[in-house]
């Protein structure tokens, strides 16, 4: 079984300071929140970026200063910008962080309910459009896949030359999909053979995905983008503390963290040029 790589999604677009006044806003909270993660033994920060007041946002130069921060405090850590964005927001707006030539970014594999009122949009030509920049741009996609039918639309792609293989799969649970055993074991069921999967469980369920993705062999991602909580009624002062709970069960499990040398190793992606 490979060494496990943990995912930190630090911040996400939804969660604010009124869920956890930890969530990140500014340049500095966000670089904070990924040293936590990273000397916990995350290697991928999710990343999405925010004004100082909170607002979503996925302006180039903001991903610039966030990138730049985490770089300095997390000398070899994978980021992993959102090209998700906020739910509203333009294909075009979504795509900025990709101008700065990331080495992995995310592709969300279809459309789905995002509470309320609120509908997540990726059409067929958003991801084939999405695909087809990565490629050119020699980015990795990590392939968002909220139900089993955008696991067969990323397999549709592929076919069709927009996302390269071995593809690389999240799991997000809990969203649109309902996060059980029966439901993670039928995903990773359906992904082509060579792939790599992580999964996210959103609230409640991350820890118990994490567990499961432990023991099937598979990654884990965990942070305030998911859940802001440690454990029942307490809230996470830090991504760094669901890591290191992550960490805790692992090697309880009998199960090596990868470094961000060996998680690039496991993914497939170029050895970091300094
Ligand atoms: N914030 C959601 C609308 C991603 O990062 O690619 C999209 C999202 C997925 O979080
Ligand atoms: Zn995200």
């Amino acid at each position: 079984m490979d060494k496990l790589i943990i995912t930190a999604a630090i911040c996400g677009a939804e969660v604010t300071k009124e869920h956890n006044p930890n969530v990140p806003y500014t340049i500095e909270e966000i670089g904070y929140q990924a040293e936590t993660a990273y000397k916990a033994g995350a290697s991928i920060i999710h990343l999405h970026v925010r004004e100082d007041d909170g607002t979503p946002t996925q302006n180039k130069e903001r991903f610039k200063l966030a990138m730049d921060e985490i770089r300095r405090r997390c000398p070899d850590v994978i980021i992993q910008p959102s090209t998700g964005g906020a739910v509203g927001m333009t294909d075009e707006e979504r795509l900025q962080p990709t101008e700065l030539y990331p080495e992995m970014a995310t592709l969300d594999c279809g459309t789905l309910n995002f509470g309320g009122d609120e509908i997540f949009v990726n059409t067929e030509n958003t991801i084939k459009n999405f695909g087809k920049i990565m490629i050119e741009r020699d980015i990795k996609p990590e392939v968002e896949v909220f139900d089993k039918g955008m696991v067969d639309y990323a397999i549709k792609f592929h076919k069709q030359g927009f996302i390269k293989a071995p593809m690389h799969f999240d799991f997000v649970l809990g969203v649109q999909m309902s996060a059980s055993a029966r439901d993670l074991a039928f995903l990773v069921d359906s992904i082509p053979q060579g792939s790599t999967w992580t999964v996210a469980g959103i609230g409640r369920n991350q820890f118990p995905m994490a567990a499961l993705a432990i023991v099937m062999g598979g990654h884990v991602r965990v942070g305030f983008e998911d859940n802001t909580y440690l454990e029942k009624g307490v809230l996470a002062k830090t991504n760094g503390e669901q890591v290191e709970k992550v960490v805790r069960l692992a090697k309880e499990l009998g199960r090596e963290i990868a470094s961000p040398t060996e998680a690039r190793e496991i993914l497939g992606l170029k050895p970091l040029s300094v």
